[in-house]
């Protein structure tokens, strides 16, 4: 192991253990990222057990960006120990990859079996509206980089869980599926850029995601991906993109999300068999 390895790793046993001793859990079940517009409900899941800065667990930073929070929440449904991230370190924040994955690997090292990871986005597809909920069928990872060190050839070929994705069509069968291509950002992309993706074959545009899939994968988590498409990418609309309008798709979509959330957790918690 590289003396890299050994570092990250270290990092997210610690902020396992203080999540331990904080929570007063010996570990959890499911693993949830709260992207923007999907933090409201978080509190509202389950019988919430403990609430903690962001910033005062062992690699966590809290996110500064308007629109996301910064707590770790666990929080009990239908028996099971679900901890939810309101917010997520991104990639554009220059903190490197493993900072990125740090969320995710210390749900990995508390035995998170389940990580539900959900975003705000751009979409390319014009019969959707901002407020369209997408679940994530695939991911195209644009940004160049990688949370895994050394040869660690993991199989992507079925990143997002089928019987996962079955579940969540079990709860709402009108949602699509979409191919999700994470840029770096923090700039949203040229109308030349989404028309390229599109081309690749992504349906949505976004700054998160992939990569913390690609950390999940490598830990053995099965994973749900959901987007909240809360504008059409560049060039898609004659629109311009604002962020404050981004934020109020988010805030309009919320209680939605909260209630979509809240199904889904208490479905993957009494029907995934955690073994
Ligand atoms: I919310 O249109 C949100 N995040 N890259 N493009 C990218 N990220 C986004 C977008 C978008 N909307």
């Amino acid at each position: 192991m590289t003396p890299d390895a050994a570092n990250y790793l270290d990092l997210a046993c610690d902020a396992a253990d203080e999540i331990r001793h904080r929570a007063g859990v010996s570990g959890i079940d499911i693993a949830m990222v709260l992207g923007s517009g999907w933090s409201s409900g978080a509190d509202k899941l389950g019988n919430v057990v403990a609430t903690i800065p962001l910033d005062e667990i062992t690699g966590f930073s809290r996110p500064v960006v308007a629109g996301h929070g910064g707590d770790a929440i666990i929080t009990e449904v239908a028996g099971r120990n679900v901890l939810v991230y309101t917010g997520r370190t991104h990639f554009y924040e220059g903190r490197g990859t493993d900072a990125v994955a740090h969320g995710v690997r210390t749900a990995a090292e508390l035995g998170a079996q389940v990580l539900v990871v959900t975003n705000g986005c751009g979409g390319l597809d014009t019969t959707w509206k901002p407020g369209q909920v997408v679940l994530l069928r695939d991911h195209i990872n644009l940004t160049g980089a990688t949370p895994l060190h050394g040869p660690n050839f993991i199989d992507m070929s079925e990143a997002y869980d089928k019987e996962l994705r079955t579940l969540v069509h079990g709860i709402d069968p009108t949602l699509p599926e979409g191919v999700y291509a994470q840029f770096t950002g923090p700039a949203y992309e040229t109308p030349a850029e989404v028309r390229m993706a599109g081309i690749m074959g992504a349906t949505l545009v976004g700054m998160s995601t992939t990569l913390e899939v690609l950390a999940a994968r490598a830990a053995g988590l099965r994973v749900l991906g959901l987007s909240l498409m809360t504008n059409l990418a560049a060039g898609v609309s004659a629109e311009k993109l604002d962020h404050a309008e981004v934020i109020a798709a988010g805030r309009e979509a919320a209680p939605r999300l909260a209630a979509l959330l809240a199904q889904v957790s208490e479905r993957i918690a009494s029907t995934i068999d955690f073994g």
